[in-house]
């Protein structure tokens, strides 16, 4: 992608990876199988390791963003971070078995006793709040989840919904909103056994938050999807010095609060598009100045059954620039129905500071 001005996204190979400028590194993700520390690699940069297997291209990817400034780590508990002026990048593991060194909230009175999901997530949520406060980035502008087994049962109810439980509490906890100004997410399966892993971005300026007007808000879902709504924003707009950046949310075939096309990728992969054109329109409406296209995107798309990624690409391909950077994940998708997602990362130069 052309190079501008402040945060700078790429999905970089291992090799790429290493010739990297590593003092403007913020952060880095990594999809399973979890490489050992790169060569080149700085041990001072955060690394997020996604245990969400690749579907194509190199085994391994790494997402890198860097901030095109000096930056300085630090961590706190279990947050590693990394921040520049104006933005930190950070990371935490949580094993279920080993939750955190503070108890989990109460649950609801009546409701069944919390799971090991819900301590580690108010585990994660409060270190990160706490690391927010402490290091003086208070907005969180995007934040990746990624549990086992989302879909699985237990504790009366299914772990996406832990986890949107404990995710409110915590954050209610912190005293931070549960609608409205909210960062944008993704919340996604990851494989057996790995802990709840947890990264994001966060500024020392609030972003601009959009909606999706063909979308009921998440933080609006009726209660059929769970006691606690899950709390994020369809997007965040970031504005820096000469450009802007737009933090898609993971997006579904999800048309009000209902999903559509039921067992149908190709369907559901163009109600996919076709919501993050609504979005991207929204938030070029909602920023003058903004011309965000879905040529401006960088993607990851999160694929249910690695056997529908042709059917995936193939839509994309009808809709898509081949020169963009595009990644597939296999990852379980917080709905049994949802079969695919796709969040991403627009940039977008800024002309003036009108
Ligand atoms: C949806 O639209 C699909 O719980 O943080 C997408 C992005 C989804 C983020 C989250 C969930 C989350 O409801 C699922």
């Amino acid at each position: 992608m052309a190079a501008l001005a402040g945060l700078h996204l790429d999905y970089l190979s291992p090799a790429e990876y290493r010739a990297a400028r590593w003092s403007e590194v913020l952060g880095v993700a990594t999809f399973d199988p979890a490489p050992p520390r790169a060569g080149g690699g700085s041990t001072e940069i955060p690394v997020a390791q996604v245990a969400t297997p690749v579907l194509l291209g190199t085994a391994d990817v790494h997402e890198v963003w860097r901030c095109g400034g000096p930056a300085e780590s630090g961590q706190r508990n279990r947050v590693r971070f990394r921040h520049s002026e104006q933005l930190l990048f950070g990371c935490i593991a949580v094993p279920e078995s080993q939750p955190s060194g503070t108890e989990a909230a109460p649950g609801a009175p009546g409701a069944a006793a919390p799971s090991a999901l819900h301590a580690a997530t108010v585990g994660a949520y409060r270190e990160i709040c706490a690391t927010l406060d402490g290091v003086g980035y208070p907005h969180l502008l995007r934040i990746w989840n990624y549990l086992p087994d989302i879909n699985l049962d237990s504790h009366g109810t299914d772990r996406y919904r832990q986890f949107n439980t404990a995710r409110q509490a915590a954050l209610r906890e912190a005293g931070l909103s549960l609608t409205g100004e909210v960062p944008a997410a993704s919340a996604l399966g990851a494989s057996r056994g790995s802990p709840l892993l947890v990264y994001f971005l966060a500024g020392r300026a609030a972003p601009v938050y959009i909606e999706n007007p063909r979308q009921v808000s998440a933080y609006r879902y009726p209660r059929r999807y769970g006691a606690h709504t899950p709390v994020f924003s369809r997007a965040t707009l970031l504005r820096q010095r000469g450009s802007l950046t737009l933090f898609v949310s993971g997006t579904a075939s999800i048309v009000g609060h209902r999903s559509v096309h039921v067992g149908d990728t190709a369907a559901q992969t163009r109600e996919t598009l076709a919501n993050i054109e609504a979005l991207l329109e929204e938030a070029n409406r909602v920023e003058r100045g903004a011309r965000f296209t879905l040529g401006s995107l960088a993607l990851k798309v999160y694929v249910r059954r690695p056997a529908d990624l042709p059917v995936i690409r193939a839509q994309l391909a009808a809709a898509l620039d081949p020169r963009q950077p595009v990644i597939y994940l296999q990852a379980d998708i917080c709905r049994q129905d949802l079969l695919v997602e796709i969040e991403a990362t627009g940039m977008c130069p800024l002309k003036s500071d009108a």
